[in-house]
């Protein structure tokens, strides 16, 4: 088909991100009293089914976490990740659709996708800034840090766009925006200002390396929240470390507003159950 001239350049129309994936986090409470109908054979059917939904990778998304989440916010949740944002939902909606889906009700979400953020450097900028740093452009540390970085920053990309879950225990998701108030309105000041933010709060999350594996998504446009913050932790004690941390920074300090936390413990569909007495 002929297209205009001026959409000659642009992608076909898809719901697939031309690079990265579409990301969603789902939380869940059991309906005991629901649930309570069911009779023994019911249940014991319906929860086979849950665990296998929960586990069965045909026409399923390319990431599915289980967790159990702490406190009552609710009783589990999903992260789900896919470059189709239908593929993700569809996990949601097959498991509301299960027979255990009449004792769920759904307590919160929120929508995002991956991205690389204006503030990771490229190779040349991270070069500029050795320089900047105080390190001789061509020495011997010069280049030793600029081949690492080299080396660091394709798997970086990969860890940012289409990750693997770290094999850790804890994790917690919050949603959070950069303010816009007078006198403190992230939006409003120069690239160069929020760059330096950055690096700064970049440099405390390295303090954190082994401890605490982040992912930060996007949400403008998508969701009520700019960004949503998934920590996976060694241990949830460094969950309570880096937020403390980082509230000193002053792109957290100033500028950053918070919604609710969820913390979670990763877990598989039949620890959920078995945790939750059902
Ligand atoms: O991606 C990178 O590793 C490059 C450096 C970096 C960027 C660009 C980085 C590093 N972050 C970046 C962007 Mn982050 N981050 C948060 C929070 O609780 C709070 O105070 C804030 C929530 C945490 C805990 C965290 C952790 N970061 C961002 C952005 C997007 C800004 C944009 O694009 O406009 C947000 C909203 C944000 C928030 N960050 C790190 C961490 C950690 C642990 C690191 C070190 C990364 C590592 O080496 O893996």
């Amino acid at each position: 088909m002929n297209r205009p001239p001026h959409t000659q350049n642009l992608p076909e129309p898809s719901v697939i991100p031309q690079e990265g994936w579409h990301c969603s986090h789902f939380y869940y409470a059991f309906d005991r009293a629901a649930i309570q109908a069911f009779s023994t054979d019911q249940l014991e059917a319906a929860k086979v089914e849950f665990v296998s939904v929960l586990t069965s990778t045909e026409d399923g998304p390319e990431r599915l976490q289980v967790s159990i989440v702490s406190g009552h916010k609710a009783d589990f949740g999903l992260m789900v990740m896919d470059p189709n944002p239908l593929t993700i939902d569809r996990a949601h909606q097959r498991l509301l659709n299960t027979q255990l889906g009449a004792g769920l009700t759904t307590t919160y979400s929120f929508v995002s996708v991956t991205e690389i953020s204006e503030y990771v450097p490229t190779i040349e900028q991270y070069a500029a800034r050795l320089v900047q740093e105080g390190e001789d452009e061509g020495s011997p540390a010069y280049e030793a840090k600029l081949n690492a970085y080299k080396q660091r920053e394709p798997i970086m990309r990969k860890q940012r766009l289409t990750p693997d879950f770290p094999e850790w225990p804890a994790t917690c998701f919050y949603p959070m925006n950069k303010i816009r108030i007078p006198n403190a309105n992230w939006f409003m000041m120069d690239h160069s200002e929020r760059n330096k933010l950055m690096a700064e709060h970049a440099r405390s999350g390295m303090e954190f390396a082994g401890k605490v594996q982040q992912l930060i998504t996007t949400s403008v446009g998508l969701d009520d929240w700019e960004w949503g913050v998934t920590l996976w932790a060694r241990n949830p004690e460094y969950l309570k470390d880096i937020v403390y941390r980082m509230r000193f920074d002053e792109a957290s300090a100033k500028y950053a507003e918070f919604g609710p936390f969820y913390t979670s413990y990763i877990a598989t569909a039949e620890e959920v159950l078995s945790h939750c007495g059902i």
